[in-house]
């Protein structure tokens, strides 16, 4: 019997949305129903250029800003191989943050246009299912102030979320919109139910290409 691969699920969403507490209960539920199941985020800042980024957030360093997004872009293509031995290995991959965070963040910076932020992250293995943490800026403003790090105020993010909007209109992409506003075992539940549903499907399709 050949070995039937892992599903590549990816959770979007602007800041406070809630996509970390549900990327880790998923994770969980997944594992404890019996499937192999690891989470990974994007940045990963335990890289070399993990660590660039994370400085730039931080706001302990400045980098230009096409060459910030190239990095965030490098960031995933590092992690590329070992994200396909993974999904080969049958291991299911919940991703907290993927390439539509890098275009909506970049683009939503004066003169930068979705293409030539989409550019760098073609070819990247491609999410069985997108799912999108739904928050309006109010909603999300109710949850607390934002931290310090760099981008997290409100009208960045309103910027953020119109082209995530722009993103979510392509349909090569299996965007899912999850009502993020409701609470956590709901969000939860229904987060679950779809990612199963993806991980029958991608069981016997090959791994796709993002945006080619
Ligand atoms: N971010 C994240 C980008 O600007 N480009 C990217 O490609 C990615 C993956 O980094 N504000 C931004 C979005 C967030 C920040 O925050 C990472 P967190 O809390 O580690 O998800």
């Amino acid at each position: 019997m050949t070995c039937r691969r892992g599903a590549l699920i990816v959770l979007e969403g602007v800041d406070k949305a809630g996509k970390t507490t549900q990327c880790n209960k998923l994770v969980q539920a997944l594992q404890d129903s019996g499937r192999q199941t690891e989470m990974m985020k994007f940045p990963e800042r335990t890289t070399k250029i993990g660590q660039l980024i994370n400085s730039y957030l931080e706001n302990k360093s400045n980098l230009e800003d096409h060459t910030v997004h190239l990095l965030f872009s490098a960031n995933r293509w590092e992690l590329v191989p070992l994200m396909k031995e993974k999904l080969e290995q049958g291991i299911n991959l919940v991703v907290d943050r993927y390439a539509f965070s890098g275009v909506a963040f970049t683009s939503a910076k004066p003169g930068f246009s979705l293409d030539w932020c989409m550019n760098p992250d073609m070819g990247l293995p491609k999410p069985d299912l997108v799912l999108f943490l739904q928050l309006s800026p109010s909603e999300a403003a109710q949850r607390g102030q934002f931290g310090t790090e760099r981008y997290e105020t409100t009208v960045f993010q309103k910027a953020v979320q119109q082209k995530f909007e722009l993103l979510m209109k392509d349909p090569s992409v299996k965007w899912q919109v999850i009502d993020a506003a409701r609470n956590i075992e709901d969000v939860h539940a229904d987060i679950k139910n779809r990612s199963v549903d993806a991980i029958k499907a991608a069981e016997n399709e090959p791994i796709g290409e993002l945006w080619k």
